[in-house]
């Protein structure tokens, strides 16, 4: 008799503690994935050099140097508008603004976080990045 009663109050615990699982559930989340990026005299620097393909980065651009400086994602070697994954003018990037932007990689490669106003590129301001 008195293992029945055990038997009963081990149920009663095991339906609490699905209930409360259920309850507690964590639904997915699709926040994106915060990316901060600095840039400065002559330094391109991000918390991740690598990403995954199709997922949403939320990016935080800041710039901490005393020039402005423009911010381009892009497949290496290229300046251009047409492929670039993001593409932050240097009037939007003066000595100490922030900027943010959420940004989807399309292909898996190489890209490079780069700054291509003059002679800043070759100053150092490059970053290599892996999408897979
Ligand atoms: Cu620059």
């Amino acid at each position: 008799m008195r293992g029945r009663w055990i038997l009963i109050g081990g149920l009663a615990v095991l339906a609490l503690v699905l209930a409360a699982c259920g309850g507690q559930a964590v639904p997915w989340s699709s926040e994106p994935e915060q990316v901060d990026v600095t840039l400065s005299e002559f330094t391109v620097d991000s918390s991740r050099i690598t990403f995954a393909r199709g997922t949403t980065y939320r990016f935080i651009v800041t710039n901490r140097g005393q020039l402005a400086h423009e911010f381009i994602v892009v497949p290496p070697g290229h300046q251009g508008h047409v492929l670039s994954v993001l593409h932050v003018e240097a009037d939007a990037l003066p000595p100490g603004a922030t900027m943010t932007q959420n940004i989807v990689f399309p292909a898996p490669g190489k890209y490079e976080m780069v700054c291509h106003l003059p002679g800043h590129f070759e100053a150092g301001m490059k970053l290599l990045v892996e999408v897979t």
